[in-house]
């Protein structure tokens, strides 16, 4: 029976070793649960890292890896610390990241790092390859694996080969800056079908592909000698009903969290005091630190809300062994202790800073209690916090404010949509937040909601699957000319 294998840099669990056994926790991130369906109907495996490194797992504990993994239907890719170093914390997070986020200037090219690069690919392959059956389907993601398509393809060409870009392409002008352009395309270019969250990536990847490579472009269609690679925008949903239903359980449950308690007595004690929320990753491409400035500047425009309002910030630790998120860190502590110290009176603070993962029902308790989400990123693929805020909202009331540099900002029109350089707009757009009767972000919320729900994760898994299924027959086709 065919199957599809699903490969992601990580797999949809995390491994740790406690007290000399292995445990597992399921990953909650926006491609664990969106492909979760995939993965359970599918009776394929899932290949991927899972954490710890060949150094960190004493020798006992390998088939303990093996089992754990094999017990929530994945395949470990064992990696070193020096592979983890060249080709994660190095190609991967300071050279495709910021580049494909527009970041030139943190942009390190380094010939080494992208030899472990290739090297890691290699190794992802030769998972694959162990694992492929005939007529089975491959599905690859993200900017960590992009010379996979091409090694799987070589070895396999009976196999259909999908590939979808979780970030951002840039536009040929900055591609075109990275020594390995011509390498990180071809390997793309194994795949039969090259998914992206919006137009805007997908014309950006065909421009480049023309101008460097060469090859025959029309429309969503590059002509290769032997075969077609289709190349489509597919915008990422949420797992809609997973955040809708907490929501609901959240309004009618008895036993609060703790958070949810202190929320509440801070909101008893202030009642015409908004919250503002913003949770993101702490990356440099979230626009953080530019967001609270953009506060800052709001409460000097509008000293009118000083009292009146509180940015509730969760930041996630992230990337920590890059040295631009430490800087970041250092930046947003100092931003958030300057401008907490520069307004806070004996009631207020000003600024609400976590820097900590949460549990999902600490999620939901933010997503449910704060009043307007303030989302400001310089580049984003697409965003899903955006998403999640707006499927929580159970009576429909609450404003988005959202950056059009999001891939979710072409969606999702009906939020306050902003440029985040332009702090005068998010300003306004704070007091428009402030201000804007109930009966408008019921009708804006309406629309949004009723088109997550719609299109949501599950949706676009199947979307993307159709599709490539339907690439096979264009290559047949192509064969038979
Ligand atoms: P990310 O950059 O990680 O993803 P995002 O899309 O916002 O960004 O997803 C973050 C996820 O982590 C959300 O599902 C959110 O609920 C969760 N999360 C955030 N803060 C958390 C916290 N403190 N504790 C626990 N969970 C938290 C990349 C791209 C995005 C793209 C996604 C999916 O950079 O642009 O939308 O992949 O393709």
């Amino acid at each position: 029976m065919s199957k599809t294998i699903i490969i992601s840099n990580r797999l949809p669990l995390q491994l740790q070793i406690d007290n000399n056994t292995i445990k597992a926790t399921p990953s909650v991130g926006g491609l664990a649960t969106g492909m979760k369906s995939v993965h359970r109907d599918s009776n394929g495996v899932w290949i991927g890292w899972t954490g710890l490194t060949e150094e960190e797992t004493p020798e006992e504990l390998v088939d303990d890896v093996a089992k754990a993994a094999q017990d929530a239907q994945c395949v470990p890719v064992s990696l070193t610390e020096e592979d983890i170093d060249g080709f994660y914390y190095g190609f991967s997070n300071r050279t495709i990241w910021p580049l494909f986020h527009y970041f030139m200037e943190y942009t390190e090219f380094e010939k080494e790092s992208y030899q472990t690069y290739v090297e890691v690919n290699k190794k992802y392959a030769e998972v694959v390859l162990e694992n492929i059956e005939e007529g089975d389907t491959v599905w690859v993601h993200d900017y960590q694996l992009m010379l996979l398509p091409e090694l799987i393809k070589k070895e396999r060409p009976d196999v259909q080969i999908g590939f979808f870009l979780h970030i951002p392409f840039p536009s040929y002008e900055v591609f075109r800056t990275l020594p390995w352009r011509e390498e990180i395309l071809k390997g793309l270019l194994g795949s039969d079908l090259i998914g992206f969250h919006t137009y805007d990536y997908q014309r950006h990847f065909l421009s480049s592909v023309s101008r460097i490579l060469r090859h025959e472009v029309s429309f969503n269609e590059i002509t290769l000698k032997d075969r077609i690679v289709t190349v489509n925008s597919y915008p990422m949903g949420i797992d809609y009903d997973k955040f809708a239903d907490a929501a609901a359980k959240h309004d009618a449950a008895k036993n609060q969290s703790e958070l949810q308690r202190r929320l509440d007595l801070h909101i008893d004690s202030t009642p015409d005091a908004k919250m503002i929320l913003s949770i993101d990753r702490l990356d440099y491409s979230k626009g953080i630190a530019n967001r609270i400035r953009a506060y800052e500047y709001f409460l000097e425009k509008y000293p009118e809300f000083k009292e009146k309002v509180r940015l509730v910030m969760l930041a996630v630790p992230s990337r920590s062994n890059v040295p631009q998120y430490q800087l970041l860190k250092k930046e947003v502590d100092e931003l958030v202790g300057r401008i907490n110290g520069k307004f806070a009176s004996v009631s207020w603070t000003p600024i609400w800073y976590f820097y900590r993962s949460m549990p999902f029902e600490n999620l939901i308790d933010l997503y449910t209690t704060c009043e307007v989400a303030l989302l400001t990123p310089i580049r984003d693929g697409m965003n899903l916090v955006a998403k999640e805020y707006v499927a929580t909202r159970t009576d429909k009331t609450g404003v988005l404010i959202l950056s059009e540099m999001a891939g979710a900002a072409q969606e999702m029109s009906e939020a306050l949509i902003i440029n985040p350089n332009n702090f005068e707009e998010i300003a306004d757009a704070l007091k428009q937040a402030m201000e804007m009767p109930e009966a408008e972000q019921i009708k804006r919320n309406k629309f949004l909601q009723k088109r997550l729900k719609r299109y949501n994760v599950e949706k676009w898994a199947d979307d993307f699957m159709h599709s490539l299924h339907d690439t096979t027959h264009k290559s047949d086709i192509v064969k038979a000319i």
